[in-house]
Formats: structure tokens, C-alpha cells, sequence
């Protein structure tokens, strides 16, 4: 059943939860809530149980300038409802309180059974962002309340090692929507770190491990804040004869890690996922990123959760990574097309749309998608494509008109996120679908194919400076009327598109 907020007004006896040793997210997720609830007239607890009260400097004044009540407690009786914020009911993070309903608003991986209804979004950067949505699907604007739209900036700002490893575009939207007060976040930063941290840091530095054949380095940390992490991370990448590097944590439930990286060959975004791969999670930004792995996962693997463990495992991946990627550069010369196959498209139904039709000729602007953000210069002949999974790509009018036909059919999109185009001189934010029409796409001279069994990075034409990247199953293509023109196409697209000529 899906979750709304104007669910909770069928209960009167409301207490919010977030876990034990709160954070900053699980304090702006709990604030968040109190606040919608209190505009409906129910006056709700948020509390918190554990051994300890909150003594971080930067949360103590969090909560100061930002009003948030907020009771350590150790006992609670019975409520009607308990909703958990930023932590599962049961979770050993979180003190377990008994109570007839519970409902759950989290991002983490759902770790066991959840309470119906309940709202998980795994995939999100913090809870604060799954509050600000909850709170934009009901109506309401965030900004109404400057210290919420502060906390709600300030939730996400530090699950996310300063926004780096954000990778869901609702995290985007609500670093971009939020008009926190700056004097406050400014505050709060300069009271981030405190010694035993700098102490931490200090030490970690110590443990560093370079590899000189691929240019990386790696480092273990005592238990510490992601943004200690970060700050590590961004450290190590200045040291001469590092590309890219990984900086992590082992933590009570799993291994937190940052990510980063100053080569275009690698991605951050990109390396994060492929060190929590089938683990955890992980993703951000070309330079900056991060993730988690769960710690239940690497023990399944047959991997002790234990400082040397899991450094080998780590430091495996990462070795592994450098070691299996090739780069491939379009546009530079004629494929051998001699190991591809030639496929024709299958007449499928997409979506385009003329991106002159939502910003001026000549301005720039930036394309939001589930992959990323995407810059293009707005050119008269300019296409946006809309495929069969909703993935979105550019096209030039005179390849628009030689591989698609048009339809009058009206359009749908098959897509998660609906993409938006934000003009990157004055933010307006442009939705696409409503200029959304369907073309279907049509054989023309085909492509020459081949499936992967290794990860290759490719180059495009449209952006030199970011790769597209193919997995083992996914396909090399090159197209048949342009062999210099080389991209990869996702396993699952390329089975409903191609088929074999
Ligand atoms: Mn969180």
C-alpha cells in the first residue's frame, strides 16, 4: 500500500522515533514530521532512546537555532502510532519501544519485515529528502518555513559528504529547492568536526596504501561522520601519483566509504557503485561519491567482517576495477567491424522532443535523468530521444529524420523519474513531457553489435569529457552508416530494439 502523510491523521496518539545517536538527517526527518502533523492539529513526541543524548556540537546548535524539540528518553508508554524516521522498526540501531501501530519512513536497505504501510526508498541520498517529498506530494512548499527547509538542506548535506555522493534525482531537487538560511548551515559546519574526529582523521592518514600502477590510493578510518571521510578523501587525492581513491569506515551494521576522483577515465559516481556492487550502494557525482555495504552481505560472501577482511575485499575491488576497464574513444576512427554482428531496429514506439521547443536557441541547458544531469548547448536541430526504457539521449535532426517516422499516437512514458530540463543560466525548471511526443523507430541502415564480457567505458561524441559505460551483457554499437560512431546500448533496450539482419 502506498504511503501518504495524510494517512497519520486517522491517529491522534502520534510519537516519532529516529535511531539512537541521532544525526543531523534523522533530527530534520523527525522535525519534518512533527511539523506536518502539527499543521493537522495533532501534537506528536519525537524522540530518541539509547544510551547517550546528543553531545555533537553541530547538532546541539542544529537543534538550538532550529527549534527542534526533541526528548532523550528511556521509557515511553504505549503510543497508538510510532512512525521511525531515518531507521527500521526492530533495527539494532534504533531502541525498540512497544506500540499498537508502527509505520516506518526511511532510505535505508529495508533489513527485515516492514509494517504496512510504510515508506523505504533505498535509493535516496537521506530521509530528509523522502520527507520532502512526502511533504510536495501533499501541497505543501518546504520554504513555508525557512528552519525546516535549513534542516531538511542541512539532513541531506551531511548523509551525503556534502552533497557528493547524492545520486537520486529527488536528493538533486531538494539541494536545488531548499532557501536554508546560510548564516545557519555556516554554523553549523564550522562546528562539524570535533578533536577526537581531527584525532581520527590524523591517524587514518598514517594507514594510507597506494597502488603506483593504476594511480590509486586507499585508507581505513576509525568509526567517524561521512564528512570526516570526505574530507579524508579529498586529502589523499591531492597526494602526487593519485587518480582516484577510497577512504571508509567499518561501522556496527556495515562499511560507509567515499569515493574520489580527478581523471575522466573513472567516474566517481561509477567506482562507488562498483565497490558496493551486490552489497550495498553507492553514487554521486564525476568527482565526488560514496555508498555503503552492508555488513550481513559481506559475511554471506563468506567474509569475516574483520579489519583485514575486509581491507583485502576492498582493496580487491578496487585493483580489480583499474584492472578490467577498457576506454574507448568515438568519433576517432572506423570500428573493425569484423567480431560485430549487423542488427536492424524493431519497429518500437519512443518518445522525442524538439529541445528548441523548451529553451532559446543557444542557451545551455541541463537535462535531469535517473543516469545524471546532462549539459547540452539548445541548437535548432536539436532532438531529445525518450527510449523504450524511458533512457533519454540526444539526436541530431538529421539522424531524427533517417531512423525515426512520426506517430500521432499520444505519448507515455515508461520511465521511473520523469526527466526535467533546468536552464542553466536562470534554474527555471522545464518539465519535458508535456512537450513529449511519439515517433517510432525504424530500421535505416541498422548498427553493427556485439555483446560485452568486460566493462568499457566509451567516449561519445556528444560529451568527450563523460563515458557511457557498458557492462558484461550490455552491446558495442557502432551505426552501420558511420563507423567512427561507436556507443553502447543497455542489454535490456538492445533485446526489445534489435534483432538480428
Ligand atoms: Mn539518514
Amino acid at each position: 500500500m502506498k504511503f501518504h502523510l495524510k494517512d497519520l491523521i486517522n491517529y491522534r496518539d502520534i510519537v516519532v522515533q529516529c535511531h539512537d545517536n541521532p544525526d543531523a538527517d534523522a533530527l530534520a526527518s523527525g522535525f519534518a514530521l512533527v511539523w506536518y502533523l502539527k499543521k493537522q492539529d495533532i501534537d506528536a513526541r519525537f524522540v530518541y532512546g539509547g544510551k547517550d543524548a546528543v553531545k555533537k556540537s553541530n547538532l546541539l546548535k542544529m537543534i538550538d537555532d532550529l527549534q527542534i524539540t526533541v526528548e532523550h528518553i528511556t521509557e515511553l508508554p504505549e503510543p497508538e502510532l510510532l512512525v521511525t524516521v531515518d531507521c527500521q522498526y526492530g533495527e539494532s540501531n534504533v531502541t525498540k519501544f512497544d506500540a499498537e501501530n508502527v509505520i516506518v519512513i526511511d532510505h535505508h536497505r529495508v533489513s527485515g519485515e516492514l509494517p504496512d504501510p510504510s515508506d523505504v526508498r533505498s535509493n535516496y541520498g537521506s530521509c530528509s529528502t523522502v520527507l520532502y517529498e512526502l511533504l510536495t506530494a501533499e501541497g505543501l512548499d518546504i520554504n513555508e518555513n525557512q528552519r525546516l527547509a535549513t534542516a531538511l538542506y542541512y539532513g541531506l548535506m551531511t548523509d551525503t559528504d556534502n552533497f557528493s555522493s547524492i545520486f537520486h534525482p529527488a536528493d538533486r531537487d531538494l539541494h536545488d529547492m531548499a532557501k536554508f538560511d546560510p548564516m545557519d548551515i555556516d554554523g553549523f559546519r564550522s562546528a562539524n568536526m570535533s578533536k577526537e574526529e581531527l584525532a581520527i582523521a590524523g591517524k587514518a592518514m598514517q594507514n594510507a596504501v597506494f597502488n603506483d600502477e593504476y594511480r590509486y590510493g586507499i585508507i581505513e578510518a576509525e568509526p567517524c561522520d561521512p564528512n570526516i571521510l570526505g574530507l579524508l578523501s579529498d586529502m589523499l587525492l591531492e597526494v602526487d601519483g593519485v587518480d582516484t581513491c577510497v577512504v571508509y569506515d567499518r561501522l556496527e551494521n556495515g562499511v560507509k566509504f567515499s569515493v574520489r576522483s580527478a581523471t575522466k577515465d573513472t567516474k566517481a559516481s561509477e567506482l562507488a557503485k562498483y565497490m558496493a556492487d551486490d552489497m550495498g550502494g553507492g553514487g554521486g557525482h564525476l568527482t565526488k561519491a560514496g555508498g555503503f555495504i552492508k555488513k550481513d552481505l559481506i559475511e554471506k560472501k563468506g567474509i569475516p567482517f574483520t579489519a583485514d577482511k575486509v581491507s583485502e575485499m576492498l582493496n580487491n575491488r578496487l585493483h580489480q576495477y583499474h584492472k578490467e576497464s577498457e576506454i574507448v574513444y568515438a568519433g576517432q576512427k572506423e570500428e573493425d567491424i569484423s567480431l560485430y554482428q549487423h542488427y536492424t531496429k524493431t519497429e518500437v514506439s519512443v518518445g522525442y522532443v524538439k529541445v528548441a521547443d523548451l529553451a532559446k536557441a543557444g542557451s545551455t541547458v541541463m537535462i535531469r535523468t535517473l543516469e545524471g544531469d546532462v549539459d547540452v548547448q539548445v541548437e535548432e536541430d536539436l532532438y531529445i530521444i525518450l527510449g523504450v526504457d524511458g533512457e533519454i539521449y540526444p539526436c541530431r535532426q538529421k539522424k531524427f529524420e533517417s531512423s525515426y517516422r512520426l506517430s500521432d499516437e499520444p505519448y507515455v512514458f515508461p520511465g521511473e523519474y520523469p526527466p526535467v530540463v533546468v536552464d542553466t543560466v536562470g534554474g527555471e525548471r522545464i518539465p519535458v513531457l508535456p512537450y513529449a511526443k511519439s515517433c517510432i523507430a525504424i530500421g535505416g541502415s541498422g548498427i553493427y553489435a556485439r555483446p560485452l564480457d568486460h566493462r568499457v567505458k566509451v567516449f561519445t561524441t556528444w560529451d568527450p569529457d563523460k563515458y557511457y559505460l557498458g557492462v558484461e551483457g550490455d552491446y558495442l554499437a557502432v551505426r552501420a552508416d558511420d563507423l567512427t560512431d561507436i556507443y553502447i546500448i543497455a542489454k535490456s533496450v538492445f533485446e526489445r530494439t534489435y534483432r538480428l539482419s
